[in-house]
């Protein structure tokens, strides 16, 4: 039932006890490091001083601004000797974001990756395929650490070729898979044009799936596609990547490991923390990283702790399906809109297939928001009316949902364009005019 069942059941009050010794810990650490040894230093903080995890909020923020303009070496709070590894983001404007991991760091993150995959029912008898990019994206060697140590057969099948992936599968009898959700209906067509059938024609049974924002609809989507369950993984390369919450197999919410991260949810204006159940922007400190701790870090990521207790009896908080950053918001028409409102409309149309693209632009001095939609393979017979109908009735539910009339234009299975990585759901060129 759980990987280190005493960690995963702590008692509140238990719990709290180690956040504090670890958060003091973090602290010592982080003294080292150029950056918050100058904050430190100006604010008089001092490991001392902690006394229960809410003392963090006499602590400062760190943003990922703070950590573009001290890059590289500047949150190092071990000497650059110790490190064994580098995790970096893409960066094409402006400095990248670099995480640095000493052999502790890469150990405890391995564990919490194995953690979290028992804790969605992946066993040692498994064959896990991670359709994942390999390299600095933290992905790849993020879950393959876990895979290993959990003791799974691991597949490090990298990301695209997807006849590949197919063939991956039926050789060795895959059972798991991680990948990105957008990536999966894609993957599905694929096994439909060479006509086969996931349900049939492979052991698939348990999916991993996160990186990026997704909704339940999709989820069930990508469930009834390929006959499996599908859980959902969230992190961020800051706070290591992948392992930083986790669904069990109740499917409800995200367990985000208290004994390794301190969560705080604050209303992103007044950064004053909401009560229980609100939503507001997820910020994390670190509790058991050494070469780079980072004290409230704010990851723009939107909320919110789920009350009560969860059913499989692990203590640790629940976090609700993230459903965006709160940089992926735009305003149309004076309407705040978040691109999950409109996936969830499209997703619960029957007709719709695998991808949609929101494109906002200036049109006659006006904003308009038009959403590409490509419909189901084989759902268009030529018949206008047909197309005239479920146009009206996706600009109908997406004006209900989220109160600005869109312009919907029904495009063909696969003419939407992919992106690399992770899907771009939203265009905005009013800014170039
Ligand atoms: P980048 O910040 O460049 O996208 P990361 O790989 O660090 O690179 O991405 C982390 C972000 O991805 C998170 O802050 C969050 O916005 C998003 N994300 C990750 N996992 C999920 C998930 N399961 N659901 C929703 N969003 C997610
Ligand atoms: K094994
Ligand atoms: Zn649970």
């Amino acid at each position: 039932m759980y990987w280190e069942k005493q960690l995963e059941t702590l008692a509140h009050d238990e719990l709290k006890k180690l956040q504090t010794e670890r958060l003091k810990e973090t602290l010592t650490y982080a003294a080292r490091s150029p950056f918050y040894k100058q904050v430190f230093q100006q604010k008089g903080i001092r490991p001392e001083l902690i006394k229960q995890p809410d003392d963090i909020r006499r602590l400062p923020y760190t943003t990922k601004q703070h950590l573009r303009e001290n890059f590289p070496y500047g949150f190092l709070g071990a000497p650059k000797q110790e490190l064994i590894r580098l995790h970096s983001s893409s960066g094409t404007t402006g400095n990248p974001t670099v995480i640095f991991h000493n052999r502790h760091d890469i150990a405890s993150w391995a564990n919490l990756m194995a953690r979290s995959l028992y804790c969605a029912g992946v066993r040692d008898t498994d064959v896990f395929q991670n359709i994942c990019g390999y390299g600095l994206f933290t992905g790849g060697l993020g879950f393959q650490y876990g895979i290993e140590r959990l003791g799974c057969l691991s597949i490090p099948a990298g990301a695209g070729n997807s006849l590949r992936q197919i063939k991956l599968m039926q050789d060795y009898g895959t059972t798991v898979v991680h990948a990105i959700p957008s990536y999966l209906g894609r993957l599905y067509e694929i096994f439909q044009a060479e006509g086969l059938d996931p349900r049939k024609d492979t052991d698939l049974r348990l999916f991993v799936i996160g990186a990026e924002p997704h909704t339940e609809e999709q989820r069930q989507r990508i469930e009834e596609m390929f006959g499996v369950k599908a859980y959902n993984s969230f992190g961020l390369s800051e706070m290591n990547g992948p392992g930083v919450a986790f669904e069990c197999t109740e499917q409800a919410g995200l367990h985000i490991w208290e004994d390794s991260y301190l969560v705080e949810i604050l209303n992103p204006d007044t950064l004053e923390p909401v009560p229980d159940g609100e939503v507001g922007e997820l910020v994390l400190t670190t509790l058991d990283r050494q070469a780079m701790p980072l004290i409230r870090y704010r990851t723009r990521d939107l909320t919110r702790i789920i009350p009560g207790t969860c059913a499989c009896g692990r203590t640790h908080a629940r976090l609700d399906r993230i459903t965006g950053r709160s940089d992926d918001m735009f305003i149309i028409k004076g309407c705040n809109v978040f691109p999950m409102q409109i996936e969830g409309v499209l997703l619960k149309i029957p007709e719709v297939g695998a991808d949609y693209l929101i494109t906002l632009e200036q049109r006659n001095g006006a904003d308009e928001m038009i959403v590409d939609v490509e419909v189901k393979k084989d759902w268009f017979n030529g018949d206008i009316t047909r197309l005239d109908r479920l146009t009206r009735k996706i600009t109908q539910q997406i004006r209900d949902e989220v109160l600005a009339k869109p312009i919907v234009r029904l495009v063909e299975p696969g003419s939407i364009p992919k992106s690399e990585g992770k899907a771009v759901r939203v265009k905005d060129n009013r800014t170039l005019n």
